[in-house]
């Protein structure tokens, strides 16, 4: 067998149309940022393209939602692949349901050096270099038009490596073991799912969009020789990193100590991250008075203050966006004592275990106000979040019913 060693990017999910969300309110000088998100970490893709050298791109769809991204989006994606025309470079692109042609913008026409199918049928391509054939790339159908065959997936020229670019949530069982490298799409974390002869990869998102998707995202870079499997190594593209951080404390943690740990934690991130702006959320846990001041007065919102200070003004920036403390364990400090919050907390206790008791509290409104909204706030017939509800209700009567001397 001739020697034909390849290397090519793998990206996918830039979800170009979804900007950062969930925050309650947002820096100045971080605004501009959190807008653009997805179109830093995209660029990055393309950008790393470039300098990393590769054969070509294979992009594993959900790049973006053409009628919530606007005309930016893809004029945008347009720029980028001509940027990998004028090298030369061709991207191979497996739409989901949500970047299909059918919802490409007719008056943006695509650079010749990207494949995509048009009729979902798939559709395979081979990739030359200097005249010699490299890669068998199949480009099967969305589950949403076609139901993909995902196993026996024809390889022609038996003498090339295949490689197949598909979005959907697979299993290795789906995916064809003769494939020698499965580029895949549609989960936003990244995962490995077969590591053998033949690799089955997610490349995960570019970008996480808020606290629910942490760390650092990327795309792959993946080299191909004759005489062994696929190697893989992971780029990052994330602009901003998001960090949905804990902190425990005890009856002993004093508010010196807690402000300590929280500066030493911020500032190991600073450093591990030098070039990316960073969010952080602190859920604060575990057990001592400290927990009940933090609910309280301004020592929180100080807390804040001073690490968005010192971490939080500077490019790239550390900003902490809000300091919490789980509701859960503000009750474990309360419920035992001999007081009406004491007696409220216990009352409380017994919905949570007696999940059959029900949560009516309509006898208590006025009349006549049941079918209204309120009637709907006032009566709680589902499990699902009744947990959380209870937790709620008790760290807000400990709010209400404490004895203000015990505050700070
Ligand atoms: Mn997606």
């Amino acid at each position: 067998m001739a020697e034909r060693s390849f290397r090519l990017l793998h990206a996918g999910d830039f979800h170009l149309e979804q900007p950062a969300h969930g925050l309650t309110d947002a820096p100045d000088h971080l605004r501009s940022l959190l807008l653009e998100l997805p179109y830093r970490a995209a660029e990055r893709v393309f950008d790393l393209a470039i300098s990393e050298r590769v054969d070509f791109v294979v992009l594993a769809g959900d790049l973006l939602d053409a009628s919530l991204a606007g005309p930016h989006g893809p004029k945008f994606l347009c720029e980028q692949f001509e940027r990998l025309a004028l090298r030369g470079v061709s991207v191979y692109w497996s739409s989901s349901g949500l970047d299909a042609a059918e919802r490409w913008p007719h008056g943006c026409r695509l650079p010749d050096n990207v494949h995509r199918l048009v009729r979902n049928r798939q559709e395979a391509c081979v990739f030359e270099n200097d005249g010699q054939p490299m890669a068998w790339i199949t480009i099967p159908p969305h589950e949403t038009f076609e139901r993909p065959r995902l196993r026996g997936i024809p390889l022609e020229r038996e003498e090339l490596r295949h490689i197949v670019v598909a979005h959907g949530e697979y299993v290795p069982f789906d995916l064809d073991e003769k494939v020698d490298y499965w580029a895949l799409g549609g989960k936003h974390q990244r995962e490995t799912v077969r590591d053998s002869d033949s690799v089955a990869h997610y490349a995960g998102t570019t970008q996480g969009r808020s606290f629910a998707e942490p760390g650092v995202h990327g795309c792959t870079l993946v080299q191909i020789t004759s005489f062994a499997p696929p190697r893989l190594s992971f780029l990052p593209t994330s602009a901003l990193v998001w960090h949905d951080l804990t902190l425990e404390v005890d009856e002993t943690t004093t508010r010196e100590r807690l402000e300590r740990l929280l500066r030493e934690r911020t500032a190991a991130l600073a450093v591990a991250q030098p070039e990316r702006d960073q969010f952080i959320r602190w859920t604060v846990h575990g057990s001592g008075p400290l927990l009940r001041r933090l609910r309280h007065g301004t020592l929180a919102a100080d807390l804040v203050g001073t690490l968005r200070e010192q971490f939080g003004r500077t490019r790239p920036a550390v900003w902490t966006e809000s300091l919490r403390v789980r509701a859960a364990d503000v009750i474990g400090t309360t419920s035992e004592e001999d007081t009406l919050l004491g007696a409220y907390l216990r009352e409380l206790r017994t919905y949570r275990f007696d999940t059959e008791q029900p949560l009516d509290l309509r006898e208590y409104l006025p009349e006549g106000r049941t079918p209204d909204a309120l009637g709907d706030a006032a009566w709680h017939d589902s499990d699902q979040p009744r947990t959380a509800l209870l937790e709620e209700a008790a760290a807000l009567g400990i709010d209400l019913l404490s004895e203000p001397e015990d505050l700070p």
